[in-house]
């Protein structure tokens, strides 16, 4: 059913009629408007793993979680991630991509955030660089989480072509958010295994806002074998930063998604680009320690749902009440 034929055929939703223009007159009509401060509004571009939790799975109650609405645009579904499992399924949607953006825009949504992640085909790339285009705002941010590969390797569905694409697209952004896998990838340079030095990240930093990003945070950045963090840097200001937590022995799947994801909330909750990052550090460090603890399968994902009261409470949209619990 078309936008068109709902609005018309739906007598229980006055104030969506004829007269009054259509969505946005249809709003100023109705009489009892409280002074409510609407949610920020994302669009989410990323796949919908169905097991295995990462990407769309995660990114959608943490932002909720974080006070943001999230409007999801798909780029493929699958039955689990390809991190460690074999046989899944998986069905492309870049035919979808392009109508459903339109879609969006046609009805009048405007997005406070575009944020990108796992694409899955070369054809995407482009795509999601119109989509910028088009649903875009003077005002808004892009961030870019140019998902394609952990440990020096490139996910199963990834290739060095793809990799190039996503160089270039992250041009169009204000913030990225490569892991030194993926930075090595955008650079067209060797991975290094660390432990690193001060010096190497800044320069990979560097580097990587040459390809057009005004900021650029780089996870899995550690100086000594007993840490994990991140880095930051600010092309405008030079600012630096580096924040860490204690590492966490094994190897955990769709812990960059929900990385990215807090990050990206605590830059539209107002926190400076350091404090967004410090809080992603802590917050993906604590579901890892979970995880951890409980000796799961490290394929199976982490236990993000039980610190997901950790981000209410920090952005408010709930009072704490024990300072004990985690
Ligand atoms: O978390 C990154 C990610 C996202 N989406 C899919 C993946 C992966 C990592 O393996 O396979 C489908």
């Amino acid at each position: 059913m078309s936008v068109q034929s709902f609005r018309y055929r739906a007598p229980w939703f006055p104030f969506l009629s004829r007269e009054s223009g259509g969505m946005a007159a249809g709003f100023a009509r109705q009489k009892d408007v409280k002074n409510v401060t609407p949610p920020k509004r994302v669009a989410a571009i990323h796949d919908l793993s169905g097991f295995g939790k990462c990407s769309l799975t995660e990114i959608l109650p943490i932002l909720a979680a974080s006070g943001i609405e999230c409007s999801a645009l798909p780029t493929a579904v699958l039955s689990t991630h390809t991190g460690g499992f074999s046989g899944f399924t998986y069905r492309d949607l870049t035919q979808d991509m392009p109508a459903m953006a339109r879609h969006w825009k046609n009805i009048g949504v405007r997005f406070d955030a575009i944020y990108t992640g796992f694409l899955g085909s070369e054809d995407q790339i482009q795509i999601v660089s119109d989509i910028i285009d088009l649903l875009g705002d003077e005002d808004g941010l892009v961030l870019i989480d140019p998902v394609m590969g952990d440990e020096g390797n490139l996910y199963q569905t990834y290739t060095p072509a793809m990799a190039r694409g996503v160089a270039r697209l992250c041009g169009k952004a204000d913030v990225i958010v490569p892991n030194l896998t993926e930075a090595a990838f955008l650079l067209d340079e060797p991975y290094r295994e660390g432990p690193y030095d001060h010096a190497y990240i800044q320069g990979i930093a560097r580097r990587l806002c040459a390809l057009g990003p005004k900021k650029v945070v780089l996870t899995g950045v550690y100086y000594r074998e007993d840490e994990l963090g991140a880095a930051t840097l600010d092309s405008q200001t030079d600012e630096f930063s580096f924040y860490s937590q204690k590492a966490v022995p094994g190897f955990y799947h769709g812990t960059g998604d929900i990385f990215s994801s807090v990050l990206l909330c605590g830059l539209l909750n107002g926190l400076s680009l350091p404090a967004a990052a410090a809080l992603a550090v802590d917050f993906t460090h604590n579901c890892i320690q979970r995880t951890y603890e409980a000796g799961i399968d490290q394929r199976f994902g982490v236990l993000f749902e039980q610190a997901i009261p950790r981000l209410i409470q920090r952005f408010g949209l709930f009072p704490p009440t024990d300072p004990q619990s985690r």
